[in-house]
């Protein structure tokens, strides 16, 4: 497998940090982001949004960090990383789509405007990020993963934008139960962290 990423990426941390859980060597591309070499004609062509992170497998292609995960866990038949048992599935899926909405729009926005000077309001993404961060929290509170007692690719999926939150200036001081789950996630067997960029409360 190849993997089109670039470094200070989350959404290309979430599968960069998955294949390096369940053990896989891939090959991996960066793709100068700063150059545009995600908006050339030959990147286009293997993903038409010019985003990275995008897998090749074979003859294959597969973009969209969520994609990415749930192909790899289908393909590697890893159901304890993605259950097929209905209620679990559900779970799993309601996540991805947190990680896909709030945690996207909320503190991967409010990093976007720390690290790359993207035009959001500050206020709106970050009270975002507090909201949906208050509701991990409370979901933290009662089991170690986010579907339960066993890591999924939901909390693959969570992990990166909530770890560097501080670097778009949201504190997860008052999220005690996220923070431990961090350190769960942390200490799995094949975890590779997340670059750190000192911007936010990380200067
Ligand atoms: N839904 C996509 C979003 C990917 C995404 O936003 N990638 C960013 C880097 S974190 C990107 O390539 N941005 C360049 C652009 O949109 O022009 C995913 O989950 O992979």
């Amino acid at each position: 497998m190849k993997l089109h990423h670039h470094p200070l990426s989350g959404h290309s941390h979430r599968a960069v940090l998955f294949l390096s859980l369940l053990g896989v060597k891939a090959e991996l591309v960066e793709v100068d982001l700063a150059k545009g070499a995600h908006k050339t004609p030959e990147f286009l062509k293997l993903n038409p949004f010019g985003q990275v992170p995008v897998l090749e497998d074979g003859d294959g292609v597969v973009t969209d960090s969520n994609a990415i995960l749930v192909y790899v866990a289908t393909k590697l038949g890893r159901k304890d990383w993605l259950p097929d048992e209905a209620r679990a599935a559900a779970q799993v899926q309601k996540w991805l789509s947190v990680a896909a909405g709030e945690i996207a729009y909320g503190p991967a926005a409010a990093r976007l405007i720390t690290v790359f000077g993207a035009d959001f309001r500050p206020e709106e993404v970050v009270g975002r990020a507090h909201r949906i961060l208050k509701l991990i929290d409370t979901e933290l509170a009662t089991h170690r993963f986010i579907v339960g007692d066993r890591p999924t690719i939901a909390d693959v999926a969570l992990y990166s934008y909530i770890v560097n939150a501080p670097e778009g200036n949201v504190d997860l001081q008052p999220y005690p139960d996220v923070r431990h789950w961090l350190a769960r996630i942390e200490a799995l067997p094949g975890f590779v962290a997340f670059t750190k960029t000192p911007a936010g409360l990380s200067a």
